[in-house]
């Protein structure tokens, strides 16, 4: 079954030495470097079944019932964010970001078109066709979330999106320049005055055809810092090496991001060459200082800070960017709840590096600021937190999850066992896992998610591309049994390829139900059934304003000239929540989703004569069917 993996263990990375009882644990691990480098498919664990009893925690939600929790999910390279309930594990809406979706017309109207256009859908060197969504974060006040945004990052891009939470609809993405795969982000927390987004891939700058291929230094790693509310770049600071994943401190003072690559090196060899790489941790209040004292450089329309490890901004007393040195190939990297702590997790090393924030300025040897080092098992990639003092983290070679004791973790030696109060299977390959509300400083701690990137046979199979397999496991139990207590609860097939969630309690997001009118006046009209109506605004263009409600549109027809630019203006006038309509001309692509109260337009060129049918896309009566309007466009 296990897909002919089981011969040729190729454990050929330069200096990653492993012990012997890793090499039995890692008995069907086939090519680490490739299985663990950008959290892409392949290599296979030693999953095999959940060896637990029979649940007694209940995540069934009953017919008609809510779930406590929001789970936003990120969709991977669907480039898409998932609204999950919890504990029932049921899909409530997706929601499009970084690329068109006909079910809810998005990227068809002008507005959503906007939004897509002003993340460089068009333009840059093939224009963005998707995304790569990995990391959804949550907006905070007072450190707790206050229901108003979510970010998520574009790994295939340098983009950041926002999604509005009123409305569960993106309504800004942003470029950012110089940058390359926008993987690891967080936002300031307490309050969010920074959204971060690290960029992985070094990139020239510029990169205009000029760089020497093989000049290392030519090629930049930068980490950004935006405006919630503007979602503009405010400023960048460049590092040395690279940067993978990030999370930020409890007091808004620091930001960290763990870092491969640290040899800046092309390939794969290079890149694994050494035995260190590093957790960078970007020091908020200094960064601030050195754009006063004017120490930037505008790069792209962004002011830059050098934050490599040998810049005159980082020799000084006071560095903008301290880099602790962490086993080779650091990945997850997360802040404890109570914020003494940040976490970076193995991957190549078996071990979690506890690194104490407070002391990290205090100490003249980075390395000192290493408290704890407790040794987890194969492949370790992220962490999260039940708020009892414990850390689970993910390990994606053994496919299990264990469990660990964060003070134990202190005390004991760096690379002991100890601290493991359980480990449970989990199948297969996982990648993040997410404790609800691990994020807040006081998490639930009752129910715990594993994305795991192979399903292999846990469903009925659907063809060569399997389904990812999220797994529910409740942790409200602390047990002295094998697994620590965790309990599996449910399998969950999903369409590839979710990395990461972040849960909310319900009571702390309340999205409308329908459109607030006070939220467009002045932007866009509202059309009513009385002032539906044709106007001519020059030779050739005309504007088509309609209302549309159950089961007719404003205007039965509208007529245009061959050759005009038409912009149809339509506005739901239904005030019942859940009564959607749609329009759509399939002949000139149109296809717009019109929520209750809400205006969506479209414009497009009629240079087709003909009559066509206006249709709604939403089933929203009895009489859907025979629910629709007639453009006319008549010869020039
Ligand atoms: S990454 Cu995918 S499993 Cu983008 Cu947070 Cu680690
Ligand atoms: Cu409106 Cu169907």
């Amino acid at each position: 079954e296990d897909d002919a993996t089981d011969d040729g263990v190729t454990l050929d990375l330069p200096g990653l030495t492993l012990g012997r009882r890793d090499l039995m644990k890692t008995g069907a691990a086939v090519g680490v470097a490739t299985s663990l480098a950008g959290c892409s498919f392949g290599g296979t664990g030693g999953g095999n079944g959940n060896g637990n009893g029979a649940s007694t925690t209940d995540h069934k939600v009953p017919p008609g019932e809510h779930d406590d929790y929001y789970g936003f999910w990120s969709g991977g390279h669907s480039g898409e964010v998932r609204v999950v309930g919890i504990p029932s594990m049921r899909e409530l809406r997706r929601i499009p970001v970084f690329q068109k979706d006909g079910a809810v017309g998005y990227g068809h109207d002008e507005q959503t078109k906007e939004v897509l256009r002003e993340g460089g859908d068009v333009g840059s060197v093939a224009g963005h066709e998707w995304g790569d969504t990995h990391h959804p974060i949550l907006s905070e006040s007072g450190g707790d979330y206050d229901g108003r945004y979510l970010w998520i990052n574009d790994k295939v891009s340098g983009r950041l999106a926002r999604i509005n939470l009123k409305y569960f609809e993106t309504d800004a993405i942003t470029d950012i320049p110089n940058m390359q795969a926008c993987h690891g982000c967080s936002v300031q927390s307490p309050d969010t005055k920074y959204v971060y987004g690290v960029g992985e891939f070094r990139v020239p700058v510029p990169n205009d055809g000029t760089t020497d291929p093989d000049d290392a230094d030519s090629y930049w790693s930068v980490f950004a810092a935006l405006d919630p509310e503007s979602m503009e770049v405010v400023w960048q600071v460049r590092v040395s090496g690279n940067l993978d994943n990030a999370d930020s401190d409890k007091e808004g003072n620091w930001a960290f991001a763990t870092g491969y690559n640290k040899e800046e090196a092309f390939e794969i060899d290079g890149m694994t060459h050494d035995d260190r790489d590093n957790l960078k941790a970007f020091d908020i209040e200094a960064i601030e200082a050195a754009l006063d004292a004017g120490e930037a450089e505008e790069i792209n329309g962004v002011p830059v800070l050098d934050g490599r490890q040998d810049s005159p901004l980082t020799s000084g007393s006071d560095p903008i960017v301290h880099y602790i040195p962490t086993p080779k190939g650091p990945h997850g990297c997360d802040v404890e709840p109570s914020g003494t702590y940040v976490t970076a997790s193995g991957k190549l090393s078996p071990t979690v590096t506890m690194v104490e924030i407070d002391k990290i300025k205090e100490v003249d040897d980075p390395e000192d600021a290493i408290v704890g080092q407790p040794r987890v098992g194969m492949g370790p990639l992220h962490t999260t937190w039940d708020g009892r003092g414990h850390g689970y983290t993910t390990l994606f070679i053994d496919s299990q999850i264990a469990k660990w004791d964060i003070e134990q973790a202190v005390e004991a030696e760096k690379g002991s066992e100890e601290p493991v109060v359980g480990t449970i299977d989990v199948h297969y390959n996982p990648g993040h896992l997410q404790a609800v509300e691990a994020e807040t400083t006081d998490p639930a701690g009752d129910w715990l998610v594993t994305l795991n990137k192979l399903s292999k046979d846990r469903f009925i199979s659907v063809g060569p591309i399997h389904p990812d397999n999220d797994q529910l496991i409740a942790i409200g139990e602390d047990a002295e049994t094998e697994t620590g207590g965790m309990e599996l609860v449910a399998d969950h097939p999903v369409h590839p390829e979710p990395h990461d969630c972040v849960f909310a309690s319900r009571d702390k997001i309340s999205p409308n139900n329908i459109w607030d009118r006070e939220d467009y006046e002045g932007e866009k009209e509202y059309v009513t059934e009385d002032n539906s109506r044709v106007e001519r605004t020059g030779d050739r263009s005309v504007e088509v304003y309609t209302s549309v409600k159950r089961s007719e549109y404003g205007l039965r027809d509208f007529t245009v000239k061959e050759g005009d630019e038409v912009t149809i203006t339509v506005t739901n006038i239904e005030s019942s929540r859940d009564i959607i309509h749609g329009l759509a001309i399939p002949q000139y692509a149109i296809n717009l989703s019109i929520a209750p109260q809400d205006t969506r337009k479209v414009t497009f060129t009629a240079d087709e004569p003909g009559i066509y049918w206006a249709y709604c896309t939403y089933f929203c009566s009895a009489l859907h069917l025979e629910m629709r309007s007639r453009m006319i466009v008549e010869p020039r």
